[in-house]
């Protein structure tokens, strides 16, 4: 039995469609996928072409990527539409046409992409869109076996690292054939560049940031609340909250700042039964919003929608407003829970009585006892997603 689906017919039609004379172009949104993709894309066709552009059509600033590209040496190039003209053919791969403005008016001759397809018909003449595979890299790399093209170091690391990002590290999505991909593929790569790759995963202009969390660290209600003042950009609250859910014991956490005029608070969970996404819904009462899911979600209002009198002690006031949603939420939770149970043995008036007198003290340092949440099941959640929250 082949180790990949043979794709000779396919390989034929694309060959069809390369010429010597001509310029080709492959854009791409770039993440880890998509520029091992590229790649790959690269490879396959540069020898038949005149030459392979890999272009971005976004910021990059994710630290794992920019230590893929620069440990791998992908020659990828920032997008702009002047270079338009001195491109005879398009590519696409890991997106398809619609999913991107900046691919609007530009015809495409080859897309390859493994996410779901819509009613647009896609009018590229070659075409391999699967929605059931984890990754584009599992896809070329098929390409490449089919192809009889041996990936070389550099680009078999970034295909493995594309598959890993994309499958969530083999969880989500992953299938027999990224897996095995994955296989083939650790024949030719390096693990110390893809170890130095997954270590970078902070920029060291964050590090003071995480100074000032831990400074900041304390209780609020069962989870935790961190204050970073004024940041650069929401995603430095990201960051942090992400760093904070890998602390054993740490139910959750909400960091908070001020970035562009607003006053910002991102939850992150996923060990406790608290619904974060319905917390940071009720954190703003008229002066801001909030929502999100389970396990992440994200709550903001405008600095000028602040009462004058919190603006000097925003961070006690952002806490007190946190701590509240909080504790409203859970005794929300207890209420219901009794209700279903018919027998509330502590249904919070008292437990919540002596948690609201301890949280009004002083500052402490973070507790981490015990992983065990409330033991209260939870009605399910009005989750509305907020894509600024998830970071590309
Ligand atoms: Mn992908």
């Amino acid at each position: 039995m082949a180790y990949f689906r043979v794709l000779s017919a396919q390989l034929a039609q694309l060959q069809a469609l390369l010429v010597r004379e001509e310029s080709w172009a492959i854009l791409i949104t770039a993440d880890p996928d998509a520029l091992a993709s590229a790649m790959a894309l690269q490879r396959i066709i540069r020898s038949k072409v005149k030459s392979v552009t890999i272009a971005r059509t976004n910021e990059i600033t994710r630290p794992d990527n920019l230590a893929m590209i620069r440990y791998l040496n992908i020659p990828v190039v920032k997008w702009r539409p002047s270079m338009k003209k001195k491109i005879q053919r398009f590519a696409l791969v890991d997106s398809q046409a619609h999913h991107n403005p900046a691919f609007a008016g530009l015809e495409f001759s080859v897309v390859i992409d493994h996410h779901p397809k819509t009613d647009d018909p896609c009018s590229a003449p070659f075409q391999d869109i699967r929605p059931d595979y984890g990754s584009v890299s599992t896809m070329m790399t098929e390409y490449l076996y089919s192809a009889g093209i041996r990936p070389a170091r550099l680009l078999a690391t970034a295909l493995q690292y594309g598959i890993r990002t994309d499958t969530a590290t083999f969880g989500r999505g992953c299938t027999d054939v990224d897996l095995r991909a994955y296989h083939y593929l650790s024949r030719f790569g390096d693990a110390t560049l893809m170890n130095r790759i997954l270590r970078s995963e902070y920029m060291p202009e964050w590090l003071p940031y995480f100074s000032r969390a831990f400074e900041t660290l304390r209780p609020c209600g069962r989870g935790s609340y961190v204050w970073l003042g004024k940041v650069d950009s929401s995603d430095i609250l990201v960051v942090v909250a992400d760093f904070f859910l890998k602390v054993h014991g740490l139910r959750w956490v909400a960091v908070c700042g001020v970035s562009a005029g607003r006053v910002i608070v991102v939850f992150r969970g996923g060990y406790g039964k608290m619904d974060l996404g319905a917390v940071a819904s009720c954190v703003f009462p008229g002066i801001g919003g909030g929502g999100g899911h389970k396990t992440m979600a994200r709550a903001e209002a405008a600095l000028v929608d602040v009462p004058v009198e919190a603006r000097s002690g925003l961070e006690e006031y952002v806490f007190q407003l946190i701590y509240t949603a909080a504790e409203k939420r859970r005794r929300q939770q207890a209420a219901s829970h009794g209700e279903k149970k018919a027998a509330p043995e502590e249904s919070g008036t008292e437990e919540a009585r002596r948690r609201t007198a301890k949280a009004a003290g002083e500052k402490k340092s973070a507790q981490t006892k015990g992983a065990a949440e409330d033991a209260v099941p939870l009605p399910e959640a009005p989750a509305e997603p907020l894509e600024s929250d998830v970071q590309a």
